[in-house]
């Protein structure tokens, strides 16, 4: 589904739509990515994700193994996801928020507390879920390098 054709939640057929919006760099993607999804889905009707784009991982100190364009791919094939937007730095979220009608903003316990997410607060709910313990993109990438 490309951006311009998302439903609005206060229009027509799409009224009372919640509305769950992600973040994250989603690389090597795996079941801890998958739990969170599926646990974000399920806070409401539409799951929107925001992906860091290659140039924002380089801003969080990252290089992801796959680049924008699989990672979206592979999260686009994703049951729970209903639509993958670009994450291209920290400030997007309140318009991400109000452009996309969001209801719930979702992430890991990883995030719980931090600001970047606190302020969101003032726009929308805020709910951190359990990280799944025992998986991580780093370390698949350390076991993988290990041989
Ligand atoms: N996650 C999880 N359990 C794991 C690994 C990740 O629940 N074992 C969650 C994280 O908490 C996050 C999401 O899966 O909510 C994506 O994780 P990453 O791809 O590592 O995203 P991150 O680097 O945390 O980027 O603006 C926020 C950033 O874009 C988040």
């Amino acid at each position: 589904m490309t951006e311009s054709a998302v439903p609005r939640p206060s229009t027509g057929d799409y009224a009372g739509l919640r509305r769950v919006l992600t973040y994250g760099t989603y690389d090597l993607l795996h079941y801890g990515h998958v739990r969170l999804l599926r646990r974000a889905a399920a806070l409401g009707d539409y799951l929107v994700v925001g992906l860091s784009t290659d140039e924002f991982n380089a801003l969080k100190g990252k290089e992801s193994f796959y680049s924008y364009d699989v990672r979206k791919e592979m999260l686009e094939s994703v049951r729970y996801v209903d639509l993958v937007i670009p994450e291209r730095d920290w400030n997007q979220k309140a318009d991400d928020i109000k452009n996309y009608g969001i209801d719930v903003v979702v992430m890991g316990s990883d995030w719980a507390g931090d600001p970047r997410f606190e302020c969101l607060k003032e726009f929308c709910e805020v709910v951190y879920l359990d990280r799944t313990d025992g998986i991580s993109t780093t370390d698949v990438k350390t076991e993988l390098s290990a041989g």
